[in-house]
Parts: structure tokens; C-alpha cells; sequence
């Protein structure tokens, strides 16, 4: 269906009036935008609707995408792409007396994630419903996102994000279609007719109204749905009639369902053993599990053949309490076996992992558990024996059976559950399936090696790529056509252009236009004055100690100290960039955020700097904020640990947009580094065995003694700067941790080679035509990251499921 510029402004002004009661005369920009997006999400409503018969009728199996985050970033013109209306909207928009640009800008972002994983899943949704995958996705609504963050005389400060005002409009409320979940209570069992029957008494409820949000893809009229749950109390009668009992338990449901879908835990890549958190997974999965078995046997009559016509890929550990879930439903409603049950459950679960961190790895008190949801605790329980059985009978080794059991010491450990509970397993990139493996997970897999896969990570390319960067999209198209919007592979072709002068020319000015374009958005929103004459060098990601912010930061330092020593030195001019959300509670994170604020103050109010060099910390970095920078990049800062950076996936953004990156092998950077070579990135510092092997014995200080350059450096933190905040702290860190070993993450180490790899990486940004051609490359070879291909490769080696 195509839609002409009247048609929409027709759809638009209907709109306006029925749920704003106003003309477009009288519409602000807000209602303007909500208008705007209620007219897409008919158009696609209508889409879906043919999408699920279609569906329905090939019977073929669907896949469920379960994530506690999908940071979904804005939709209205993603959506209007995705519909091929993108440019009539705009002028429907503009015509109707608005600017387009400025409607699009009111939108929020819609934040239902930290960083990392959840930007995946909002990925992978675009990609599912291209490919025409028969797909969902399911999270919670949280009413406040993740944090908005503020700087303060240097210093994270977090507001509370409260997103819904603007950007419900793409949210479809269907109560009709709640679920019950049921929280604490007793477990007792009754004979009934010669069957053991599993009763749940004293319960506290909550409603799980879903809150669906439809998902348009490229070219095509597919349609999926993202379906947020919303934590309801079902007891909304008049307390006076309660007797007591009954109200202090309406009370506690209350209480539950206010707290549930309030807010999105803001740790990321760190686990957080609250028991809100605990509800808020088992809420989502209680509710996602009952609502595709309801789905599946309103279909197909019965539950047998689950897996059948469903896959359920868990997003990390956090929705691991469907493997019981699903038990349970099976056994206790269904009246299944147990081994009928786990058939279809070890058959219908596949586990992605995102992480090797310690700290991030999900255990739960097994008292928790069994507090809040007795039922699923049992059953745990009898998954954790029969499991342990079965690895005591493959290795008879104690130390082996410890490590891999799901209850250990009164712990119940998430991983494990999905290992055991699972049909495959899987890291995101090479290296990290490797170390999974090798290491984290060596006799899980050594027992049933071909239960874990790679399916390295993708991006969506169209949002990454076309939307956000249309001159180079313009280029794309003028030298190697569109193909490459559904076919990434193509975008290879582009590499036969590296000696076309021509070609390279417009590439260099394509990337001033975008530096330009991003330097007007800093000053107008964030109050900084950029030098769009500077390699603008960026590293944008969540703060953690393991992406090694801090280690840009000393470099910057060294070549401050190199300017204070010789203030006339030719400097080829640097920008530094910098956009990060700390958790709230990581102290030493939002110490580095300081840090790296106190150092841009310094460096802005020494005129021997000026024209020469520049750090700009930017406030609340975020999707929308990265759709603008990754364009105007130039230099793509991915410096984590080796060995510590599962994937990494703006590394993958960046490249798409034509920045060259500077990094360690570490995560996808190595695949990167497989498809570009040495010649188009910038390589340094140890690699992943490498670290294993130093972090035996490690000494961090023998480095700083021996070497005056990283002394110098270093005690820069001791000292500050003008602003008379020590950062004594952060050298302790490096130099004298008392609890656990100096310098975890290697820097002084990797600084040496990291200032060396900085220093050629400047010498190429001289010769223009070297590095327009090195970025020419990493166009061309971007391809590999896009989502369709990591979708696509999901479909064929995990779900079996037919894609386009
Ligand atoms: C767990 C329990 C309690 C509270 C919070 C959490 C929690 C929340 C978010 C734990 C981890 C996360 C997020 C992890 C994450 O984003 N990992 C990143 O995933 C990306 C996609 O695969 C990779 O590219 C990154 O390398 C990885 O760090």
C-alpha cells in the first residue's frame, strides 16, 4: 500500500481532531508527533492483522525474542522508512505549517534499556520482521527508562526518565488480553481422580496487562509485535467491604503491582540480587509463558507440539525462569510428565550469553526463590537433581559436578539453569564463544559440545546506516545502487572504488558535513563549541572500568603533559569525545565521569590547547545522540581488556559510517580486524591469552617504576588539575588496591602500545587520501555486522525457522 502526501495529511488532521479535539492550526509540536505516530501504527495495525493470518494459516513455527530491555530509541521516522513513507510524511509535515525535523525531534527516546543488549534486541527486531520472520518480541513497560543523566560542576546526576507522555503514542493497551501472575502463597498437592494434583493457595496477584507496540519492516508488509507488560493490581473494588485479611492482601498486591513496572534497573553488565528485580523477571516471564501457550492452544488444541511451532530465545539469564515456568505450565495445567514436559522445554529454550564478567553472572538465593515463587522453586529443584545426576554419571568428578550444578551452597545459578534447561547456547562474537567454551562454561560444553554456538552480533544497518547518514547513503547508491538496504553483502562492492579519487573526495566531504552538522547539534544542545578542523576521536559506551575509559584518559593526559613541556609542538588537532551513563551506584565509574570532565575543563581554559587539543564530555549519551555522533565520527575508540568486551556493537556502527577504529582484539573486533586487516585499523595491546597468562603475577608498579612516561602520567591523577579535585583514589586503583589486585584491567600495561597506536593512527589522518581509502573499507566490509545476516544465521543454526 502506498500512501500519497494528501492521503497522509488528510490521516493526520482526522487525527489531530478525534484525540486532540484541535485543528492543525492549533496543534503544538508534541501532539503533532503524536498524531503523526497514531497514523503509522494504524497503517501497520492493519499490516499486522494480515501478517497473523498469514501466519496462522502456514503454521510454521515463530519465534519469541524475550528481553528485560529493548532499547527501542525513537520510532517515527524509523517506522516512516521502514513503510517506504519517509520523505511524503515529511512534507505531509511540513506542508500541515510544522518543520518536519522539529516533530521528529520531539519523540523521546523510548529507553527500556541500559546499553549493549538491549539496543540488540531492538536491532534484531527490525531484521526478524524484515526477513518476515513469524516473530515477537516481549519486555516490561517500565514507566521511567533508563536514567536521564546530568552533569553537575562535573558530576553524573540522574533524573528520573519518564518517557510515556510523548511516546505511548505507538502503544496499543489491550486489557482484554491480561494475564494473571501469581507471587508467594503455599504449595500443597490433593489426589483428584487417581492424579497427584499441585495446588497454589494464598497467592498475591498481579495483572500483566500487555501494551503492544507493532514493528514495521524494510520492503515489505510484515508486521511483528513488541509486547510490554504493565504491572496492574487486580483488586480495584471499594476497601470498606474487605474484611481485614482481604485487605491487607489487596494492599500487598497493590503495593506489588505499583512497584513492578516503575522503573528499569540501570546496572549494566552488573548483577544486582534485589528481590524487585527477582519479581520483575518473574512477572515478565510468568506473563510472556502464559500468553504464547494461551496463543498456542487457542491454534493448535493442545501443548504437545510447543516446540514445535515455538522458539523462545532468552536475552542473556534474566528471563531464565522460563525453563521452570514453562514446566510448570506443562506439568501442573497441561497434566503433562515430567519427561514429556522436559522434552518440550529442552526443545522450545535457546540462551544467548552476554558476558564473561564474574560480577555479572545471575545467581539468586535459593530463599528468595522459594519465597516468591514456591512452585517454580520446586521444580528448579528437580531440574538441579536430575541434571546433577546426569553430570555425575558423565565425568564422576566432584570438582566438575560442583561447578556445574544449578543449586550450589544455597544458590541457585541462572546460567547453569539455561545450560541445562536449553536447546543451544551462545556467545556474540568468535573470541567470546571461544572463551565460553574454553573456559567459562568448559564442562558444560565438553558434555554436550554441540549445544553451544557463535552467532557473532549485527546492527540494524538500515537505521545505522541509511537513515541516519543520508549522504553516504547517497554516495552508496550513486556508486554500487541500493541493493545493499536488504542484501548488507553488497555494500562490498564499494571497495572497487578505493582508487576513484572522485569517490574519495566526496567521502571526505560527506564527513565534514556530518562533523559540521554534529557541532551545531553540541552547541545548540549541550553548550560546547567543537572544532570541526580536529579528528573528531569518539568512545561512546556505558562507563565500566573493563572499556578502559580511564586509558583514553591517560593517553589525553600524556599528550597535555608533551603540550605543557613544548607548548609550540605541531599537533595535527584532536577532539576527544566522550558520552557515558554510569550505574548509579559504581562509585569508581562516576569518579573516571569526573575525571574526564575535570580534565576538559582543564584542557578548554589552557590557551597552549587551543586549535590543538580538546576533550568534550557529552550529557546523556543515547540512542538519538548516537544517531547524530556516529556519522561525524572519525576515529571509533574500542580499548576494552582483551578477553572482556563480549561484542561490542557500536565498534559496529561506527565502521558502517565510515570511522576507523582504534582497539584492541578483543570481542567483534576481531572479526573486524579478520575482514580489514592490519592496514585499516589501528591494533594494539595484549590479547586475550596474553592477559591470562600476565594476570598471574602482575605487577603494575614495576611498570610505573621502570617507565618515567607512565609515572608522569599516572601521578597526574595524585596531583588533578586546576579544580583542585585529587583523583588519588582512581591511582590507588592502578597502583595499591588493597582488596583485590592493582590494575585489573591492564592499563598501564596496554598504555605504552595504545599511545603508540594513537600516534599512527595520527600520521594516516594526514595523508588524506590513505585514510579516505581506509575509510572506504571499513564501508565496504561492514556488511558482515548487519542484523539480517546475524538474524538470518539464528533462523538457520538455533530456530530452523524459514527467512527471506
Ligand atoms: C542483571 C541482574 C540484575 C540487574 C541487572 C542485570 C543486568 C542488566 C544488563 C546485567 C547485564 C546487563 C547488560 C549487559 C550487556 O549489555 N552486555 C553487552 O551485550 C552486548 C550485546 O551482545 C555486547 O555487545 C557487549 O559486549 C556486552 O557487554
Amino acid at each position: 500500500m502506498n500512501y500519497s502526501k494528501n492521503q497522509l495529511k488528510e490521516l493526520i488532521v482526522q487525527k489531530l481532531r478525534l484525540n486532540y479535539g484541535c485543528t492543525e492550526a492549533q496543534a503544538n509540536d508534541g501532539e503533532m508527533m503524536k498524531a503523526c505516530a497514531m497514523v503509522l501504527r494504524d497503517i501497520m495495525a492493519e499490516h499486522g492483522v494480515e501478517t497473523r493470518q498469514r501466519t496462522a494459516d502456514e503454521g510454521g513455527r515463530m519465534v519469541h525474542y524475550m528481553s528485560l530491555e529493548f532499547l527501542m530509541g525513537r520510532s517515527l521516522a524509523k517506522n516512516a522508512y521502514n513503510l517506504g513513507v519517509l520523505d511524503t510524511l515529511s512534507q505531509a509535515i511540513d506542508e500541515l505549517g510544522f518543520k518536519a525535523a522539529d516533530i521528529f525531534d520531539m519523540e523521546p527516546d523510548a529507553g527500556l534499556g541500559n546499553g549493549g543488549l538491549g539496543r540488540l534486541a531492538a536491532c534484531y527486531l527490525d531484521s526478524l520482521t524484515t526477513l518476515e520472520i513469524p516473530a515477537a518480541g516481549y519486555s516490561i513497560c517500565y514507566e521511567l527508562g533508563i536514567f536521564r543523566q546530568k552533569i553537575v560542576e562535573g558530576q553524573q546526576v540522574e533524573l528520573p526518565d519518564d518517557w510515556m507522555g510523548l511516546g505511548d503514542a505507538w502503544l496499543l493497551r489491550k486489557p482484554q488480553d491480561a494475564e494473571e501472575v501469581h507471587f508467594g502463597g503455599k504449595i500443597r498437592t490433593r489426589w483428584d481422580n487417581g492424579h497427584l494434583m499441585v495446588v497454589h493457595e494464598d497467592y498475591t496477584r498481579v495483572l500483566a496487562i500487555p501494551c503492544d507496540m507493532e514493528i514495521a519492516g524494510y520492503g515489505t508488509d510484515h508486521v511483528n509485535t513488541l509486547r510490554l507488560w504493565e504491572a496492574k493490581s487486580p483488586s480495584p473494588v471499594d476497601m470498606a467491604l474487605f474484611n481485614q485479611g482481604q485487605y491487607l492482601r489487596a494492599d500487598e498486591e497493590r503495593t506489588m503491582a505499583d512497584a513492578i513496572s516503575k522503573v528499569l534497573y540501570p546496572e549494566d553488565n552488573h548483577y544486582e540480587g534485589k528481590s524487585l528485580r527477582l519479581k520483575q523477571q518473574y512477572f515478565f516471564v510468568s506473563a510472556t509463558i502464559q500468553s504464547i501457550t494461551r496463543k498456542h492452544i487457542q491454534t493448535y488444541g493442545r501443548l504437545k507440539n510447543f516446540h514445535e511451532k515455538n522458539v523462545i530465545q532468552i536475552n542473556d539469564t534474566h528471563p531464565a525462569l522460563v525453563i521452570p515456568e514453562l514446566m510448570r505450565i506443562l506439568i501442573d495445567d497441561a497434566g503433562m510428565s515430567w519427561d514429556d514436559a522436559w522434552e518440550i522445554t529442552t526443545h522450545s529454550v535457546a540462551y544467548t550469553n552476554h558476558t564473561v564478567l564474574a560480577e555479572a553472572l545471575e545467581v539468586w538465593p535459593q530463599s528468595l526463590l522459594e519465597t516468591l515463587m514456591p512452585r517454580v522453586w520446586q521444580i528448579i529443584q528437580e531440574i538441579s537433581r536430575r541434571y546433577q545426576a546426569k553430570v555425575e554419571e558423565f565425568y564422576h568428578d566432584g570438582v566438575k559436578t560442583a561447578k556445574m550444578a544449578v543449586i550450589w551452597n544455597g544458590q541457585v545459578r541462572m546460567a547453569n539453569l539455561c545450560i541445562a534447561g536449553g536447546m543451544a547456547v551462545n556467545g556474540v562474537s568468535a573470541l567470546h564463544s571461544d572463551i565460553l567454551r574454553h573456559d567459562v562454561f568448559r564442562e558444560a560444553a565438553e558434555m554436550e559440545p554441540e549445544k553451544f554456538k557463535n552467532v557473532t552480533n549485527g546492527v540494524d544497518h538500515r537505521r545505522w546506516l541509511a537513515q541516519i547518514n543520508p549522504g553516504l547513503t547517497g554516495l552508496l547508491n550513486d556508486t554500487i545502487g541500493d541493493g545493499w538496504l536488504l542484501r548488507p553483502a553488497e555494500l562490498s562492492k564499494f571497495d572497487a572504488f578505493a582508487g576513484d579519487a572522485a569517490v574519495l573526495k566526496r567521502l571526505e566531504e560527506i564527513k565534514l558535513a556530518n562533523k559540521a552538522t554534529f557541532a551545531r547539534w553540541a552547541k545548540r544542545h549541550q553548550g560546547v563549541v567543537l572544532n570541526t578542523d580536529a579528528v573528531f576521536d569518539v568512545q561512546v559506551k556505558r562507563l565500566h572500568e573493563y572499556k578502559r575509559q580511564l586509558l583514553n584518559v591517560l593517553h589525553i593526559i600524556y599528550l597535555y603533559q608533551q603540550l605543557q613541556d613544548n607548548p609550540n609542538m605541531e599537533m595535527r588537532p584532536h577532539t576527544f569525545l566522550f558520552g557515558a551513563k554510569a550505574a548509579p551506584g559504581y562509585a569508581v565509574a562516576k569518579r573516571i565521569i569526573h575525571l574526564i570532565n575535570s580534565l576538559a575543563n582543564q584542557i578548554d581554559n589552557d590557551p597552549i590547547c587551543k586549535d590543538k587539543l580538546q576533550v568534550a564530555f557529552l550529557e546523556n549519551y543515547r540512542v538519538s545522540m548516537a544517531e547524530i555522533l556516529m556519522p561525524a565520527s572519525e576515529v571509533s575508540e574500542q580499548i576494552s581488556t582483551a578477553g572482556k568486551e563480549a561484542s561490542g556493537t557500536g565498534n559496529m556502527k561506527f565502521m558502517m559510517n565510515g570511522a576507523v577504529t582504534v582497539g584492541t582484539l578483543d570481542g567483534a573486533n576481531v572479526e573486524m580486524h579478520q575482514v580489514l586487516g592490519d592496514e585499516n585499523m589501528f591494533l594494539f595491546g595484549l590479547k586475550a591469552d596474553e592477559v591470562a597468562r600476565l594476570r598471574e603475577n602482575y605487577d603494575p608498579r614495576l611498570l610505573y617504576d621502570r617507565d618515567p612516561m607512565l609515572r608522569r602520567v599516572v601521578d597526574q591523577l595524585k596531583r588533578g588539575f586546576s579544580d583542585g579535585v585529587s583523583y588519588e583514589d582512581l591511582w590507588q586503583r592502578l597502583l595499591q588496591r588493597t582488596d583485590s589486585p592493582a590494575d585489573q584491567y591492564m592499563l598501564l600495561a596496554d598504555l605504552p602500545s595504545y599511545a603508540e597506536a594513537q600516534q599512527r593512527l595520527t600520521a594516516a589522518y594526514g595523508e588524506r587520501d590513505r585514510w579516505n581509502t581506509m575509510s572506504l573499507h571499513n564501508i565496504a566490509r561492514s556488511g558482515i555486522f548487519a542484523a539480517d545476516r546475524a538474524v538470518a544465521e539464528y533462523a538457520d543454526t538455533i530456530w530452523h525457522v524459514h527467512h527471506k
